[in-house]
């Protein structure tokens, strides 16, 4: 038991010193992005620790963005997802532009009348009926954001047809939004939004609220979008008044 307990004690910090260390490499661009790991075997004999400590390390890692692993193809220096402020794109296109696959956890689903916010927010009169989601976002199996989006039901009847992107389902119904508002702020994640997205609570957020509009001035959603604020850089280019 004295043999467990001075080999764990050793053990803590082992992880922790690697994982600092690599943490360091990545913020230095010694592991440059996109960047692939050694496997966890080579990485242990290399540096004469366990593969407990290995993978102890690169898990910390992974839990704080800094870190992708892809089933099957191993551990990677993660990029983090560039957003033009100009460019109307969705959650999905921007992932797929980076080659990750974009998916949605479906945490709710229903259908009410409009709120007196949604109903300002998608310019509708208070109690007309509108779909509402909320979707655990991830990619390559990381959870990314969570997302509330309203969307008033004459635009999607079938609230059913909304699968992994909401663009995808109204464009099915030959909608697709052409402009849209959109307000930012930094905030923290809440207890349950942090255990949703397996970050720790007060964790930084990009909260961005987004109305999107048809041609014909008609708003098809009004999102509330929480962003993992170590993930996403929004980039805009600025004009001279
Ligand atoms: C983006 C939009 C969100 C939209 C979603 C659709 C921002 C800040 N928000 O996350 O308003 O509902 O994309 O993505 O860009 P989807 O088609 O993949 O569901």
């Amino acid at each position: 038991a004295e043999f467990r307990r001075q080999a764990d004690a050793h053990r803590a910090p082992a992880y922790q010193h690697l994982r600092r260390a690599l943490q360091h490499a990545i913020e230095h661009g010694v592991l440059g992005i996109g960047q692939a790991l050694p496997p966890e075997r080579e990485l242990a004999a290399l540096l004469g620790l366990s593969r407990v400590t290995v993978r102890k390390a690169i898990g910390g890692l992974v839990a704080d963005g800094l870190l992708l692993q892809r089933q099957g193809s191993g551990t990677f220096v993660a990029e983090r997802i560039v957003k033009s402020s100009s460019q109307l794109t969705s959650f999905s296109d921007d992932l797929r532009a980076r080659g990750l696959d974009p998916k949605s956890v479906m945490l709710e689903r229903g259908i009410g009348a409009a709120t007196p916010e949604e109903a300002m927010a998608l310019n509708l009169s208070p109690g007309v009926q509108v779909a509402r989601f909320h979707r655990l976002r991830t990619a390559a199996g990381q959870p990314l954001a969570l997302e509330r989006s309203s969307v008033p039901l004459a635009v999607l009847p079938d609230p059913t047809l909304l699968r992994d992107s909401l663009y995808e389902a109204l464009a099915l119904r030959g909608i697709r939004p052409t402009r849209a508002l959109q307000r930012l702020r930094a905030i923290a994640f809440d207890a349950e939004q942090a255990r949703l997205l397996g970050l720790p609570e007060g964790s930084p957020c990009l909260f961005i609220e987004r109305r999107a509009f048809l041609d014909d001035g008609r708003v098809v959603e009004f999102t509330r979008s929480f962003y993992r604020g170590d993930a996403y850089d929004f980039v805009a280019e600025l004009h001279a008044p």
